[in-house]
Parts: structure tokens; C-alpha cells; sequence
């Protein structure tokens, strides 16, 4: 798929953009309030989609019959998939109610009604079951799609690349996504991606900014559209900003210059797409 010129003028309807904002904010809040909840002792594990939010632009072309084999910054993807905050709870509290009975890893999403799977904490294994889920809507005849997405440092797993020949082979329907927030944990990762390195065919992915809520949500259309329609797999580098630490065991201001930190938060999606939301927003208009 060449690279092409994202048209985000008239895709999303103020509706739209005022639920997403709404899904965009309780994923953020919900991070927050876990980030919290851990300082006070009162959760064992928290990792945050905090930065990748974006994302959910993406969940907003999916069907209820598409599959989402996510990663552990998806909490806005998921959230505009379906997962409520109470389905979040249960899973950080690890209750048996939860979605998991209280076996899996927080973060590690998943909904058996929503058809979002659980991805196992090596990174990057859940490509292939991905690619099993796709193939099988495939041989079944069916018009749905498979998301499937990982970090830039993921995409350097064996995993990966046996996923997207598998893909590419079998012409499968699936929406592979890079979320690049450049550090994988404590390392720079920006030499070392399989995009950086010249391992990926470039004008296979469309590259999109992670800060533009829209942007996002209209590679993510482009990219459904080209998988729905039979075209085989279509490929997404969307770059972002991790604003937190890489989970609640780690404290970026160890290996994470100071302004560094403070330079991102310029590129906060929420805030960027609160702003021209408000803009475009009647109600708000005086
Ligand atoms: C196969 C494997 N190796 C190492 C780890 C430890 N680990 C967990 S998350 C992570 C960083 C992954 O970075 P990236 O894929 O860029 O995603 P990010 O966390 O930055 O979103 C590592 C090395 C793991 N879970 N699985």
C-alpha cells in the first residue's frame, strides 16, 4: 500500500468526535486514577496507554464481529471498542469477575463478547494467533477484519515477521499496527526499529502522527477499508509519545531527560483534539 495523503477534513461528525473525546478522556482518567490507586497500595501492576490514546480512532472503523488482538497500551482502543471502566476495574483488581477470572496481567486486555483477545506478556505472540483468527474468518467466507498491534521494539520479535509473510501470503485481512513511542522501557529505540533499519518496505505502511486524533482515525479507515474489501493485510507506523512510565515498576526521570518530558506533552492527542473539537463544536461556539 503506497504511502498516502491522510484526508481528515470531513470524516468525523461532531458526534463522533464528541464521543471519541469522551472515550479519549476516560482512558486517560482511568490510567490516572490506577497510577494512584498503586501509590496507595491498593493495586499490584499498572501499565498505561497514556500518550497512545489515538488509537482509539482506529477502533471506531471496527465491526462487532472484527477481532482485536491488542497490546498493553490500548486502553482507549479498548475503551472505544467496548470495555467499560467497571470491565477495566475488575481486571486491575485482578477480581474473579473479570474478564480473565482474575488470572491475567492488568493491561493485558480482553473481552470474550467484544472479541478482543488477550495477548500473552512475551511480546509480540499474539501476532500469530492473530493471523490464525483471520485466516479462519477468511476460509468461513466472512466480510470481517483482524487488529493487530504491538510496539516498535515488538516489531523487531521473530513474531512479527512470521505474521506478516503468513499474512501477505494468505492475503489475510488484517490491520497490523506499530505504535512507536520510540524507548522500549529504558532504550532509545529510534535507530534500531525495523523502519529505521530499511528491514520494512516504507511505502507498504501508512506513517501517521499519534498526536492527530483524526489522522489516526483516518489511516485506520483506509487501512480497514483496504483489508475488508479482500486486498490482503494493510500496515500502520503510527508514531506516539509515551507519557508514562513503561509500568508502575519502573520511574522514567531515571533514564529520561527532564526536558524531554516536558517537550512532550506538547504532543498530547487529548488535548490537540480537545482543541479542535471545541473549535468545530456548536454548542461551544459563542
Ligand atoms: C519476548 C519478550 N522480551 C522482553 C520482554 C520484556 N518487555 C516487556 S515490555 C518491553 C518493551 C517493549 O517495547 P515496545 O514493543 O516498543 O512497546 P512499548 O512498551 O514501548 O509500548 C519489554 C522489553 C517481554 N515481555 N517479552
Amino acid at each position: 500500500m503506497p504511502p498516502q495523503k491522510l484526508d481528515t477534513s470531513t470524516q468525523l461528525d461532531a458526534e463522533m468526535r464528541r464521543s471519541l473525546l469522551r472515550v479519549l478522556w476516560r482512558s486517560r482518567l482511568g490510567d490516572l486514577r490506577e497510577q494512584s490507586l498503586i501509590r496507595q497500595g491498593k493495586g499490584w501492576f499498572h501499565i498505561s496507554g497514556m500518550g497512545h490514546e489515538a488509537l482509539a480512532g482506529i477502533a471506531i472503523h471496527l465491526e462487532a464481529d472484527d477481532y482485536a488482538f491488542p497490546y498493553y497500551r490500548d486502553r482507549a482502543f479498548c475503551t472505544q471498542r467496548g470495555l467499560s471502566d467497571f470491565d477495566l476495574a475488575l481486571a486491575f483488581y485482578a477480581k474473579r469477575d473479570s474478564s480473565s477470572g482474575g488470572r491475567q496481567l492488568t493491561g493485558h486486555f480482553s473481552d470474550r463478547a467484544l472479541n478482543i483477545w488477550s495477548h500473552p506478556s512475551p511480546v509480540g505472540v499474539h501476532l500469530l494467533p492473530a493471523c490464525g483468527a483471520a485466516w479462519g474468518m477468511q476460509l468461513d467466507g466472512k466480510p470481517n477484519v483482524v487488529y493487530a498491534s504491538l510496539g516498535e521494539a515488538s516489531a523487531r520479535q521473530g513474531d512479527f515477521y512470521e505474521a506478516v509473510c503468513f499474512a501477505k501470503e494468505r492475503q489475510l485481512p488484517m490491520v497490523f499496527v506499530v505504535q512507536d513511542n520510540r524507548i522500549a522501557i529504558s532504550t532509545s529505540t529510534t535507530g534500531t526499529n525495523p523502519i529505521a533499519l530499511g528491514v520494512l518496505d516504507r511505502s507498504e505502511w501508512i506513517r501517521v502522527d499519534g498526536s492527530d486524533v483524526e489522522a489516526v482515525a483516518a489511516a485506520g479507515r483506509i487501512a480497514v477499508e483496504h483489508a475488508r474489501s479482500g486486498q490482503g493485510p494493510a500496515f500502520i507506523w503510527c508514531d506516539v509519545e509515551r507519557f508514562s512510565n513503561h509500568s508502575s515498576a519502573d520511574d522514567q526521570r531515571m533514564y529520561r531527560a527532564a526536558d524531554e518530558l516536558e517537550a512532550m506533552q506538547q504532543r498530547d492527542p487529548i488535548k490537540l483534539f480537545q482543541r479542535s473539537t471545541h473549535r468545530g463544536w456548536a454548542p461551544y461556539r459563542s
